[in-house]
C-alpha cells in the first residue's frame, strides 16, 4: 500500500484571519478567540503571528487619543465556505463580548477574513481579499510572519506591500502571541 502524502489528507481551503483588539485585556482576548477557532468543527487553526502593538487607525487617520490595538493574523483550513467562516468568526466576536457601535470604533476584538484560498469577490457581507488589507501595515507584518511567500490576490506579494505600508506596528514584548 502507498502511504498518503500529508497534504492529500489536509481538508478544507487555506484562509487568512486578522484578528485586533483595543478594549479590555487585548491579549487574552486574542488568546481566547484563538482558542475558540480552533475549536469549531470547521475550522483548523494553523501557524499564529506574534502579537503587534499598533496606533488605533480611525476613518481620518490614526489617532493616539484612542486606545492602541494588538493585532496579529493566523492561517486557518477551512471546510466552511466564505460567508460560513465569516459567521463563524462573527460568533466568536459575540461571545467574546463585541458591541457594534461606530464603523472602526474601539472594540475587544474584530476577525476580518484576510484571504480565502485566494478567492476575489465584491460582495459586501465578506469582501475578498479584505479591500483594505493591502494598505495595513498591522495585517501585512504579522501575515508575513506566518507566511513570508504569502500573495494578495490582485496587489502582489506581501513582502512588498509591507515595506510600503506606512501605519507604525511595534512587537508587542509582553506576549509570544502563540
Ligand atoms: N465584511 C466584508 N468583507 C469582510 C471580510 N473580508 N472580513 C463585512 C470580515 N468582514 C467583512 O464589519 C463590517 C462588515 O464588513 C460586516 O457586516 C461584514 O459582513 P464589522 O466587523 O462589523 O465592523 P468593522 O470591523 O468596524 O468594519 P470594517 O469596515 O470591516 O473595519 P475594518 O476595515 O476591518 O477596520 N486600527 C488598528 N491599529 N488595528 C485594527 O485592527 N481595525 C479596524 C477595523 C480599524 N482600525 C484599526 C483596526
Ligand atoms: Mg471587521
Amino acid at each position: 500500500m502507498i502511504a498518503a502524502r500529508p497534504e492529500r489528507m489536509r481538508v478544507g481551503v487555506p484562509a487568512v484571519l486578522a484578528l485586533g483588539s483595543n478594549l479590555g485585556d487585548r491579549a487574552a482576548i486574542i488568546r481566547a478567540a484563538l482558542d475558540a477557532i480552533a475549536g469549531d468543527a470547521g475550522i483548523e487553526l494553523g501557524r499564529v503571528s506574534p502579537l503587534y502593538e499598533t496606533p488605533a487607525l480611525k476613518p481620518d487617520g490614526i489617532s493616539e487619543e484612542a486606545p492602541a490595538y494588538l493585532n496579529a493574523v493566523a492561517l486557518v483550513r477551512t471546510v466552511l465556505d466564505p460567508l460560513a467562516l465569516l459567521a463563524a468568526v462573527n460568533r466568536v466576536e459575540d461571545d467574546l463580548g463585541r458591541v457594534r457601535e461606530e464603523r472602526w470604533g474601539d472594540r475587544t476584538i474584530d476577525i476580518d477574513i484576510v484571504d480565502y484560498d485566494g478567492m476575489v469577490s465584491d460582495d459586501p457581507r465578506v469582501t475578498l481579499p479584505h479591500p483594505r488589507a493591502h494598505e495595513r501595515a498591522f495585517v501585512l507584518v504579522p501575515w508575513l510572519d506566518v507566511d513570508p511567500d504569502a500573495v494578495l490576490p490582485g496587489h502582489g506579494p506581501v513582502a512588498g506591500l509591507a515595506a510600503r505600508a506606512g501605519d507604525p506596528v511595534t512587537p508587542y514584548a509582553g506576549e509570544d502571541g502563540a
